[in-house]
């Protein structure tokens, strides 16, 4: 069976959108992934640990057979290829893939929690998770997408810009 999950996507390290694509083609790689919708890309400030790059981070929606727990040692494994290092908690890195929602299931064990504890405080994460999915309802919450997005501080979606890459001329 095919299940509807949602993968948040984060980076800081240059070079921020070949890391992107990396795990976005990464990810297409397995046969139990399909990935269905992309996000726009926006440039956020850094939250949690201040003193560091920009972000760049997206949202997208897979179709997928793997469970959970296989879902994210395959992201763990992606961002294992792509270079990350944990030095410093919610601090620099290549590429930080976080399944923020997995169809309604809640999951509760000692490497994963669904829906991401934290994704209902962050501006990064629903700004484009409201472009991909607004009525996507999120039963942990009783509330869709976009109602998650209108409670957070409007001062934090200022922090959240649209990306567009730097072509050269
Ligand atoms: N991820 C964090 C902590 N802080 N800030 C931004 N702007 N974007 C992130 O992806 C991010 C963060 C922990 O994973
Ligand atoms: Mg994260
Ligand atoms: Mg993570």
């Amino acid at each position: 069976p095919m299940n509807k999950a949602f993968i948040a996507m984060g980076t800081n390290i240059e070079p921020r959108k070949q890391y992107i694509d990396e795990a976005l083609s990464l990810l297409e790689k397995h046969e139990e992934i399909k990935i269905v919708q992309i996000s726009s890309i926006y440039e956020t400030e850094p939250v949690g640990y201040l003193e560091q790059a920009d972000f760049l981070n997206l949202v997208i929606e897979v179709s997928t057979s793997f469970t959970p727990t296989d879902l994210l040692e395959a992201c763990q494994a992606i961002e294992q290829k792509l270079g990350r290092e944990r030095k410093i908690k919610n601090g620099p890195r290549t590429i930080d893939l976080d399944i923020i929602a997995y169809g309604q299931e809640e999951v509760h064990t000692e490497v994963l929690t669904i829906p991401h504890p934290r994704m209902k405080d962050r501006a990064f994460v629903l700004v484009p998770f409201n472009e991909i999915a607004p009525n996507f309802y999120i039963n942990t919450y009783q509330k869709t997408v976009m109602q998650l997005l209108e409670a957070l501080p409007k001062e934090d979606l200022e922090e959240v810009q649209k990306w567009a890459e730097q072509k050269p001329s």
